[in-house]
């Protein structure tokens, strides 16, 4: 599934497209348990995390920004066996294992429906947050669940920009939580939309810039995010290393 001309890919632009890692048919039950927790965002199995589009705003009495919509799920891998047997699936395992090598583990897991009229989620880069050490050894796997297209929020990338590291970290007003990369004087070219097909899956390498826009279509846009790291891989933060989702290898 990985060849080398597609490790080339993924060395040198920092991300790499793969179409039919899952069949056709394989997105259909895990699109359903998606539904059911969208469907209840307020009774989430044990330990799963629901993170609403509000989570972001900074000010909690503003109610205008206090947009209440599901936008995504935290933990999945973590505490729903369904999700660990989609962790398990040979050929993503194949492609993580391709490029990380040949012991991998989940590190982190989430999902994000971006619902239609769901906002931009702004450029970041994984490792800003994650700081596993090895840091080359942060693979992120995006899978859709629905076709991607640049109406409903595709991803987009900034090809290259993985290698520059981790850049400085400032700070947005209107949303604490979020890292912006400063990137300064760098020449970073444009970052390049990528519509793929359901059962695609995109990797990206934990430095990679990476961003989506707005939902402009009436449907959902769903993806299921494994964050792979190579086994033994350990963040700065203990935090992280207390809830890692998914030992494999
Ligand atoms: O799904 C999105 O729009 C953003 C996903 C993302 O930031 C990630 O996969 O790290």
């Amino acid at each position: 599934m990985m060849t080398p001309e597609m490790k080339q890919t993924f060395d040198r632009e920092g991300f790499l497209a793969v179409e039919g890692v899952f069949t056709e048919d394989e997105p259909i039950p895990i699109r359903a348990q998606i539904d059911a927790l969208i469907d209840r965002p307020d009774d989430p199995p044990e330990g799963v995390k629901i993170t609403r589009e509000g989570d972001t705003v900074a000010d909690k009495n503003d109610k205008a920004a206090l947009n209440n919509n599901v936008r995504g799920a935290a933990f999945l891998v973590r505490f729903m066996p369904f999700f660990q047997e989609v962790a398990r699936h040979r050929p993503l395992l194949e492609c993580a294992r391709g490029l990380l090598g040949p012991r991998v583990k989940v590190f982190r897991d989430q999902a994000l429906f971006k619902p239609p009229g769901g906002q931009a989620k702004p450029p970041h880069q994984d490792q800003s947050y994650f700081r596993v050490v090895p840091e080359t050894d942060l693979v992120t796997a995006w899978i859709a669940l629905e076709d991607a297209t640049r109406k409903n929020g595709c991803m987009r990338y900034v090809p290259q920009s993985h290698t520059h590291g981790v850049f400085p970290i400032g700070k947005d007003p209107d949303r604490p939580l979020h890292h912006v990369p400063l990137t300064g004087k760098r020449n970073l070219p444009d970052s390049l939309a990528v519509p793929v097909p359901a059962g695609s899956v995109i990797f990206h390498h934990g430095y990679t810039l990476h961003h989506s826009d707005e939902n402009r279509s009436d449907r959902w846009r769903k993806a299921i995010i494994f964050h792979f790291t190579t086994s033994d891989a350990m963040s700065e933060h203990d935090s992280f290393n207390e809830e890692v989702s998914l030992e494999i290898d």
